[in-house]
């Protein structure tokens, strides 16, 4: 069993794909108008809150997701397809952080509602075809845009655990044994009344089904007066679907001490006093099998299970139950509560990205070289083949456009300086 409430995993969205320089092709005409097509966006990583998702153990075992890359552009202005989407199911309540340098870490998403869906890794654009870049005084493009890469992201998931069961019971009765035998929660177990302070949260794998058990402190009679630890942490198990109620077996007048706890979760909340209860009977390891019988006969309404939470006994049979009921219950309320369908038939608004401001940009000198920083410049740069003359000619036509060449010559700026743009190197030229 593993700690399935958080992971951190690497998602890359797929790059666009790149596209093609090409040129008609007609008998008697040595070489026609460009026709190259542009390629195709990469897929994005797309995360999906879905209620049937009840961990993030997934997220345990894989921890690289990469979405497809787009296809490249062709002649005859064929436009490559584009990289599907990759969804990624998390469930409702799952925190998304983007991991920063050292341990810094930005909230990106919180998915909150069954069946919203946010991009976390956008897919690169597709690279425009020779065809796209025609113009008067450009008759003959021989260039192409190479792909956008896509986005990268090293994210941690966090899951705000809501349980499904809590374990309820006079203080040392075996809560927190228990809970540490069925699940991944570690809690501090003692001889003593009131070992455990504050709720524990634990999950639980039964075959392809996960839930969430919380543990929590003993409660005595009295508790809704301040008895105890009081009452102030019922809240925590408001929203729990089922109550595993523990007996000590070894105690003396198990009948009163049900109806006490039962009395105080009234006086809780009446909705609490009203949730399906299992009664466990613990440490049989610990008496004789005539009092077993006793306790059995004495609960057959409630139909109690027998366990041991230190030897294993019973235990298997205890999470079945547990499992079966949950598995009920989560129908149930889908039944009495049901909202659409999670993606996949429905079709889903994405934006039109609009691409960011050329004109937004900074320069600053490093040495003798320029940077200039900004959204689109840096794209575009990116995408620019440097193999091919008349692509980096684009470069600076749009430099001279934006206002940068301006810029650049008022620092100083001599012909054949270096200007860094993202990780591409150009060698400064003027343009009249
Ligand atoms: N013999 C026997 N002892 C058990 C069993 N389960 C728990 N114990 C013992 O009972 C004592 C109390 O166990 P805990 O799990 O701390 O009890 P708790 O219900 O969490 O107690 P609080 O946190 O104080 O409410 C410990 O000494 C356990 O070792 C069992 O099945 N058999
Ligand atoms: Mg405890």
């Amino acid at each position: 069993m593993y700690f399935a409430d958080e992971a951190e995993i690497n998602v890359r969205a797929g790059k666009g794909g790149d596209g093609s320089a090409s040129f008609r092709r007609e008998k008697y005409v040595p070489r026609g108008g460009p026709d190259g097509g542009n390629g195709g966006r990469g897929g994005n990583i797309i995360f999906e809150a879905n209620r049937n998702v009840n961990t993030l153990v997934n997220f345990m075992s894989k921890k690289h997701y990469k979405a497809p890359h787009g296809v490249q552009g062709l002649g005859q202005k064929c436009f490559g397809k584009n990289g599907e989407d990759l969804v990624l199911e998390v469930p409702v309540g799952t925190l998304i952080y983007e991991k920063k340098e050292g341990d810094e870490k930005i909230l990106i998403a919180d998915m909150t509602k069954h069946g919203e869906q946010k991009i976390i890794a956008n897919g690169g654009l597709g690279g425009k075809g020779n065809a796209n870049f025609t113009s008067s005084t450009r008759q003959a493009p021989d260039f192409a845009e190479l792909g956008e890469p896509g986005e990268e992201k090293e994210l941690r998931l966090e899951l705000k655990l809501i349980a499904d069961a809590a374990l309820v019971g006079y203080p040392s009765v075996g809560k927190s044994t228990l809970i540490a035998r069925i699940s991944n929660a570690r809690p501090k177990i003692a001889d003593y009344p009131f070992t455990t302070l504050i709720p524990n949260l634990g999950v639980v794998q039964i075959g392809n089904v996960d839930f969430v058990v919380a543990d929590i402190p003993g409660l005595i009679e009295g508790a809704h007066e301040g008895k105890g630890l009081g009452i102030d942490f019922l809240k925590h198990i408001e929203r729990t679907k089922i109550i595993v109620h523990l007996l000590d077996v070894t105690h003396e007048n198990l009948r009163q001490e049900y109806k006490n706890i039962n009395k105080e979760l009234k006086s809780f909340s009446k909705e609490l006093a009203k949730k399906p209860q299992i009664l466990v009977v613990n440490k049989i390891d610990a008496t004789i099998s005539e009092v077993i019988d006793e306790v059995n006969k004495e609960f057959k309404k409630e139909n109690p299970l027998f366990i041991s939470a230190v030897s294993g006994e019973g235990i298997n049979d205890f999470l079945y139950r547990l499992k079966d009921e949950i598995v009920a219950l989560r129908r149930r309320d889908m039944r009495e509560h049901p909202t659409p369908l999670p993606s996949k038939e429905r079709k889903i608004f994405r934006p039109h990205l609009a691409l960011p401001n050329t004109r937004q940009f900074e320069i600053v000198k490093e040495g003798e070289r320029f940077r200039i920083t900004g959204k689109r410049i840096e794209q575009i740069a990116v995408m620019t083949n440097m193999s091919q003359k008349g692509g980096v000619h684009r470069v600076h036509d749009i430099l001279k456009k934006i206002g940068a060449q301006k810029e650049l010559l008022r620092l100083g700026i001599k012909e054949g300086d270096n200007v860094l743009i993202g990780s591409h190197v150009f060698e400064f030229k003027t343009l009249d």
